[in-house]
């Protein structure tokens, strides 16, 4: 019997996966296809699939042609796969020519034809409408959103608005359809969604605005500076069926999403502590001071408080800041915050560098990222004896931005879907924030 193997997404199956499957049962005698999973498909960049897993593996086993379907978790895996099946030859369309000559080592390696003219991509594509984004604010995050949302599919660049018109024009320089608008008005009338990339004082009033204009809403963290407006915020976004959704990219990142998982899970027992780490020394610093926002506390707390809040998921009884900050910018704060049964504790920096870590404690061990946790790609499950540590990597695409572009549209289309940061979630962090701004916490002059 001569085995075959080939692997694919088969997202909307179509005439041109059939046709391949066909074609590859006619190598030999017996044909194993591998589906690929979810998450191998998140890590290698593949983010637009529609269907869950079992719906492609449903759709190749109707079609009758594969022997055997089994499911690709992670690189490497096809040559574990041609070891332990025997399989004589591997194959798949020519649009991967060259990408795995390596395996000829193991097996037959044969290319087949692609089907012109069909692809799952286009037909995502037409199943639903593009949708039209805008940037309000082109510093900053601007230019990275806009690189991410290139390779999310369902979604063009089409304006951007700001308030210093020659920013907006360089901004807009060679952004294919993304124009440049003369007004906030004229822009918000332009876009479906909008990325609000403007100073946080701002976005109580931008936000309003969208949602009044119909727009659905990612805004740069701290999306809210006090829980009233916060509340306003989320009830104009019920009133008009529209996403409000937090632009916090840590927890769009493969390794973030499993590691949460993993701590819900009792992996390392109930959580008694929580110990965060987040610092970064920008260039220009000269001016990163003259914005306040932009300090320690404003600019690290959402994502400093995520793993916190959401693994605790109950208020915080008591929290402690000290803050040292230099004419209204704060350049280090740390932070003691009581739960019911558990502590935790933040080491926010601008301008000064600590070591990026997050280590969340339980009862049977603790998990440990290094830095910057804030972008996870490793991290560890370790106990009393060091020999046995458990370790976990999770490749990502790019700088991660696009897990969270994806996530965002995935919350327009799918509403019950995309949205991994409850409102509850977001007014915990927004409560912190408000106590700060009104400065009910310590600050010590630098
Ligand atoms: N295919 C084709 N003609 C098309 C579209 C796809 O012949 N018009 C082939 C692809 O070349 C691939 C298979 O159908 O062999 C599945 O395609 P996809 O679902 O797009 O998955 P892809 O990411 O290309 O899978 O590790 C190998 C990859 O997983 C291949």
């Amino acid at each position: 019997m001569k085995k075959v193997i080939t692997y694919g997404t088969y997202d909307l199956l179509h005439h041109g996966h059939v046709a391949l499957l066909k074609r590859a049962k006619a190598l030999g005698d017996y044909l194993i296809v591998g589906v690929t999973a979810d998450g191998f498909d998140k890590e290698r960049g593949k983010l637009n699939v529609s269907q869950s897993l079992a719906e492609r593996i449903e759709n190749v086993r109707q079609t009758g042609i594969a022997d055997q379907i089994i499911v690709e978790e992670y690189e490497g895996q096809k040559i574990s796969d041609i070891q332990k099946y025997g399989v004589d030859i591997f194959t798949v369309g020519s649009d991967w020519v060259g990408q795995f000559d390596y395996l000829s080592e193991y097996c037959q390696v044969v290319y087949l034809p692609r089907t012109r003219g069909i692809s799952s991509t286009v037909l995502r594509a037409s199943a639903k409408p593009i949708l039209k984004l805008g940037i309000l604010g082109v510093e900053g995050m601007a230019e990275r959103f806009y690189t991410a949302s290139k390779v999310i599919s369902g979604m063009e660049m089409v304006a951007a608005y700001d308030e210093d018109p020659q920013k907006l024009a360089k901004f807009c320089r060679g952004k294919g359809k993304m124009e440049p608008m003369e007004s906030e008005a004229m822009f918000f009338a332009e876009c479906d969604a909008v990325f609000i990339n403007s100073s946080p004082e701002r976005h109580y009033d931008h936000i309003m605005t969208a949602l009044e204009t119909g727009c659905h809403v990612i805004c740069n963290p701290p999306m809210f500076l006090n829980v009233k407006e916060a509340k306003e915020c989320y009830a104009k976004a019920d009133e008009k069926e529209l996403v409000l959704f937090e632009g916090l990219k840590t927890l769009y990142f493969p390794a973030f999403e499993h590691l949460l998982l993993l701590v819900k899970s009792g992996r390392i027992g109930a959580v008694k502590d929580i110990d965060v780490s987040c610092s970064q020394v920008p260039d220009h610093m000269e001016l990163v001071v003259k914005d306040k926002y932009q300090g320690s506390f404003y600019d690290w707390a959402p994502t400093a408080l995520l793993p916190i809040i959401k693994t605790f998921e109950t208020e915080c009884k008591d929290c402690q800041l000290i803050n040292f900050e230099n004419e209204n910018f704060s350049y280090f704060t740390r932070g003691l915050l009581r739960y019911p049964n558990a502590t935790a504790a933040i080491r926010l920096g601008k301008g000064m560098k600590v070591e990026g870590e997050l280590i969340i404690t339980g009862t049977k061990g603790y998990l440990y990222v290094p830095a910057p946790w804030w972008k996870p790609e490793y991290f560890e499950i370790r106990s009393e004896d060091l020999r046995n540590v458990k370790k976990y990597f999770y490749s990502y695409e790019g700088d991660g931005l696009r897990y969270m572009v994806y996530s965002f549209l995935h919350a327009i289309n799918d509403p019950d879907k995309g949205l991994l940061h409850t409102r509850q979630e977001v007014l915990r962090t927004t409560k912190l924030i408000e106590k700060f701004d009104q400065g009910k916490y310590k600050s010590i002059e630098m």
